[in-house]
């Protein structure tokens, strides 16, 4: 960005700042509505199916076998493109399941398409944490990512579970 530009949107900031109550001059005025036209609109905000993100948020699996924590998203939140995220596998009482497995997948609901890189998922130490990588958001809108949970035989049961995230990406 350059110099230039960068004191037009300060200058405009200001002057949206002061309400214009103080020496707004008409240009900056146009200014203020270009920039508010050449932002783009949220593809999703507000979707009742998207969740708001916050780092250590959980979602119960459909089998009520595990539970998931999304510990941290990078970027936070979930933004389009490429995104990584630190999973852990906890219990409903929140201890971590030493062992579980995950898979990653996502997709969008609207458009009936998945992303055509598939994420790796890959433990990380002893509390149930796996490192997320290659989760490809490509376009703006509903993001719905199942984390399928293989848990560990001593579970008690050879079981599985899954959890979906919903987030809305904005472009
Ligand atoms: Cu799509």
């Amino acid at each position: 960005m350059s110099i230039r530009r960068t004191n037009a949107m300060a200058a405009t900031l200001f002057a949206v700042a002061l309400g214009c109550a103080a020496g707004c001059s008409g240009s900056d005025a146009v200014e203020a509505a270009a920039a508010d036209a050449s932002r783009p609109a949220s593809a999703c905000a507000g979707d009742p199916r998207a969740q708001t993100y916050a780092a250590g948020m959980e979602q119960p699996g459909l089998a009520g076998n595990a539970r998931v924590r999304l510990v941290v998203a990078d970027p936070a939140p979930p933004a389009k493109g490429l995104n990584a995220w630190t999973l852990q596998v906890v219990d409903a009482g929140g201890a971590p399941i030493v062992g579980a497995v995950v898979t990653v997948k996502p997709f969008m609901p609207d458009h009936g398409h998945g992303s055509s890189l598939v994420p790796s998922a890959t433990p990380t130490d002893a509390a149930g944490r796996s490192s997320v990588t290659g989760l490809e958001l490509f376009m703006a809108g509903v993001w719905e990512v199942s984390v399928l949970v293989a848990l560990p035989a001593d579970a008690g049961v050879s079981a599985t579970d899954t959890a979906k995230l919903t987030f809305c990406v904005d472009g």
